[in-house]
C-alpha cells in the first residue's frame, strides 16, 4: 500500500470517528454505482425524474430554498498569519477554524451513509492535475462529482503515487445557514464544509480545492490557477490560437467558451472550440509560453438565458444525462427556466410550487445544469491533452453598465496585470447577497484566492521574468449600457469579432490607437460587417472617456492601497504611470 493510501485510510476513520455515519461507501465511479444512487435519489425525493423522451438520463433537483448559491460572508481562509490570508478574504486562525467547524461535524453523520469521493482534477495523465478525496453525506454532491471530476478508480490509483492529496471533508448538516461554513486550511490543504448542499459550497473540487487550495499551491510552486474558461479559435487557415479568459461569476465564461461564430464567419470557416467554461490552471513551459489545463471535467452551467440562439451549444450538451438544479419544468415534465426561449411555458416554479410570474421566476436566477464536458459538440480534444494548451491571449471582463469599453489591450504584462486587479463588476445571483451591485473582483477571484491579493500580484508579476514568452493581455465589456438602459453590444456569438481582433494584434497585424488606458480599436479595426450598431453604441464602445478614466484610476490607487505595504510597487508605480498620461492630455 502506498503512502498517501495509508494516509487516506487513517483520515476515512478519523472522520468515521467524528461524524458516526451508519456506512461508509468508497466510490468507484462506475455506471452501476451511480445508477444505485440515483435510484436512492429517486426514491427519497432527492432527485425528480424529467421527461426520458426529450431529456434521457436527465433528473431534477430542488435544493433547500435557503441554500442556493455560494455563502461568501461564510467562507474563511484559514491560515496561521492573518496577513496571508489579506483584506481580501475572511479569516480564522486554523485551531479556531477547526474547533467551530468540528463541533458542528461531531455525530452529523448518525443514520447517513458516509461517501468517500477520490478525485482528480485535470487529466488523469497530465504532470498539471492534481488529486483530492471529498469525503460527503450527499449522494447529490456524489452524482455531481462524478460529472465534475475525473472520479473513482483511476483517481485513487494517481493518489497512491503522489506525494499530497487534498482532504475535503463535507456535510450538509442541517442545511441552516445559521450552521453553515465553508472552511478552508491551505497550509493543511485540507477543507471542511458544513451545512450547504449547493454548487461551490458542496463540490469541492471546484472553488474550494480548484481556486482556494490550488492558487495557494501555484504560488508556492510557480503556477497559477484562475477562475477562467479556455477556448480554442480556430481560423479560417487551420490555425488554433488558445484564450484564457476570466469573468466573475455569471458573466459569461460559459457563453464565450462555447461561443458559434456569426454566420459570415461561420461560412469562412471560423470555429470555437471549448476547452473549458470555469476554471484554467496554467504554468510556464520549457518553450516559456505558458500551457493551461481545464481541471473540471464537466459543466455547472447557469441555467437561466441559455437558449437555442445564445448559447446553441450548451443547450446541445444538456439534452440528456443532466441534471438541472433549481429550474422550473414544463407540463410534460421538461426542464425550463426564464430566456430558454422555446415557445413551452412552466407550470412548475423551482420550489414545486405551481408557477406564479408575479411570485417569483419560474427557475432560480442561479439554476444550474451539471454535464460532462463530453456532451459538448465544440468540446476540445485537446482538452484531454496533457501537456495543455499554449496559451496566446488573457483576457480580463466584467459587467460594466458605464465608463469602460467594449475592448482595450493592456501595454505589457505589467499593465496588464494593474488591468486584472482593478477588474470591476456587478455582483450577481451567483453569490447570496445583494445583485448588481459595483464592486472590485480583480481577475475574477475575489470570492476564491486563497492567499492576499497583494502576494498574488506579486506573482502574477513575477511570471515576467525576461524568459517567459508571455500572452497578451486584454480587457473586454460585454454589458455597458444606453440611456436606454439596454446592452449596447448584441453579445454572445458577435463577440468572436472582438477575438479576432484579440489574436490580430497577438499576430502583429490588427491596428489599434494607443491611449493612457491602453490600445484601443477603433471603429475600422473591428469586422463589424453584419451587426447593427446605434450611433450611441459605436459611439460608447469605442470611446475614451477622459475624466471618467482619471476619477476610475483614483478609485485604483485607493483600492491598492488598501493592502498597504505588501502591495506590489510596480502595481502602485503603474498606476501613477497612467495617472499622469491621463493629467498630461488634459484640457486646458
Ligand atoms: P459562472 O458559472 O457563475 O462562473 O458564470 P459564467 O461566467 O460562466 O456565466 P455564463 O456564461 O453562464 O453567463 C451568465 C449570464 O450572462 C447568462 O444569463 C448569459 O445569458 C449572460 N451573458 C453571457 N454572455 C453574454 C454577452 O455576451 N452579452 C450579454 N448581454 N449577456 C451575456
Ligand atoms: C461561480 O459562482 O463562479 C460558479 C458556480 O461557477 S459555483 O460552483 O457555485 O461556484
Ligand atoms: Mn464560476
Amino acid at each position: 500500500m502506498g503512502s498517501q493510501l495509508a494516509a487516506l485510510n487513517e483520515w476515512v476513520t478519523e472522520v468515521a470517528e467524528l461524524t458516526g455515519p451508519d456506512a461508509i461507501h468508497w466510490c468507484d465511479g462506475s455506471d452501476v454505482e451511480n445508477a444505485a444512487l440515483v435510484a436512492q435519489m429517486q426514491a427519497d425525493g432527492t432527485l425528480i425524474e424529467l421527461n426520458q423522451q426529450t431529456h434521457p438520463g436527465s433528473w431534477l433537483h430542488r435544493s433547500d430554498p435557503d441554500d442556493v448559491a455560494r455563502v461568501e460572508h461564510l467562507t474563511f481562509v484559514c491560515t496561521t498569519e492573518q496577513d496571508d490570508a489579506g483584506p481580501n478574504n475572511h479569516w480564522m486562525s486554523p485551531a479556531d477554524g477547526h474547533a467551530k467547524v468540528d463541533a458542528l461535524f461531531d455525530g452529523c453523520m448518525a443514520g447517513r451513509t458516509m461517501y468517500v469521493v477520490p478525485y482528480c482534477m485535470g487529466p488523469i495523465d497530465s504532470p498539471l492535475s492534481r488529486c483530492g478525496v471529498e469525503i460527503t453525506d450527499s449522494p447529490y454532491v456524489v452524482a455531481n462529482m462524478r460529472i465534475m471530476t475525473r472520479m473513482g478508480a483511476p483517481a485513487l490509483a494517481r493518489i497512491e503515487q503522489e506525494k499530497s492529496f487534498v482532504k475535503g471533508l463535507h456535510s450538509v448538516g442541517e442545511l441552516d445557514p445559521e450552521r453553515r461554513f465553508i472552511m478552508h486550511f491551505p497550509e493543511e490543504l485540507t477543507i471542511k464544509s458544513y451545512g450547504s448542499g449547493y454548487g461551490g459550497n458542496a463540490l469541492l473540487g471546484k472553488k474550494c480545492h480548484a481556486l482556494r487550495i490550488a492558487s495557494h499551491q501555484a504560488k508556492s510552486e510557480g503556477w497559477l490557477a484562475e477562475h477562467m474558461l479556455i477556448l480554442g479559435l480556430e481560423n479560417p487557415q487551420g490555425e488554433t490560437h488558445y484564450i484564457a479568459a476570466a469573468f466573475p461569476s455569471a458573466c459569461g465564461k460559459t457563453n464565450l467558451a462555447m461561443l458559434i461564430p456569426p454566420e459570415g464567419y461561420r461560412v469562412d470557416g471560423w470555429k470555437v472550440w471549448t476547452v473549458g467554461d470555469d476554471i484554467c490552471w496554467m504554468r510556464p513551459g520549457s518553450d516559456g509560453r505558458l500551457y493551461a489545463i481545464n481541471p473540471e471535467a464537466g459543466f455547472f452551467g447557469v441555467a437561466p438565458g441559455t437558449s437555442a440562439s445564445s448559447n446553441p451549444n450548451a443547450l446541445k450538451s444538456i439534452q440528456s444525462n443532466t441534471i438541472f438544479t433549481n429550474v422550473g419544468v414544463t407540463a410534460d415534465n421538461q426542464p425550463w427556466w426564464e430566456g430558454i426561449d422555446n415557445g413551452m411555458s412552466p407550470v412548475t416554479d423551482w420550489r414545486g410550487e405551481p408557477y406564479d410570474a408575479s411570485k417569483r421566476p419560474a427557475a432560480h436566477p442561479n439554476s444550474r445544469f451539471t454535464v460532462s464536458a463530453k456532451q459538448c459538440p465544440c468540446y476540445s480534444p485537446e482538452a484531454e491533452n496533457p501537456a495543455g494548451v499554449p496559451i496566446s491571449a488573457i483576457v480580463f471582463g466584467g459587467r460594466r453598465p458605464s465608463l469602460v469599453p467594449l475592448v482595450f489591450e493592456a501595454r505589457d504584462w505589467t499593465h496588464g496585470v494593474l488591468v486584472g486587479a482593478a477588474m470591476g463588476s456587478e455582483t450577481t445571483a451567483a453569490a447570496s447577497g445583494a445583485v448588481g451591485v459595483m464592486r472590485r473582483d480583480p481577475m475574477a477571484m475575489k470570492p476564491f484566492c486563497g492567499y492576499n491579493f497583494a502576494d498574488y500580484f506579486a506573482h502574477w508579476l513575477s511570471l515576467d521574468d525576461g524568459r517567459n514568452k508571455l500572452p497578451k493581455i486584454f480587457h473586454v465589456n460585454w454589458f455597458r449600457k444606453g440611456e436606454d438602459g439596454k446592452f449596447l453590444w448584441p453579445g454572445f456569438g458577435e463577440n468572436l469579432r472582438v477575438l479576432e481582433w484579440m489574436i490580430g494584434r497577438v499576430k502583429d497585424e490588427a491596428h489599434a490607437i494607443e491611449t493612457p488606458i491602453g490600445h484601443l480599436p477603433t471603429l475600422d479595426d473591428l469586422n463589424l460587417d453584419g451587426v447593427s450598431l446605434s450611433d450611441e453604441a459605436r459611439a460608447k464602445l469605442f470611446d475614451f472617456d477622459r475624466p471618467g478614466w482619471k476619477a476610475e484610476l483614483d478609485s485604483i490607487g485607493d483600492y491598492l492601497e488598501g493592502y498597504g505595504p505588501r502591495m506590489p510597487q510596480a502595481l502602485k508605480d503603474e498606476q501613477q504611470r497612467i495617472v499622469k498620461a491621463l493629467v498630461a492630455i488634459e484640457p486646458s
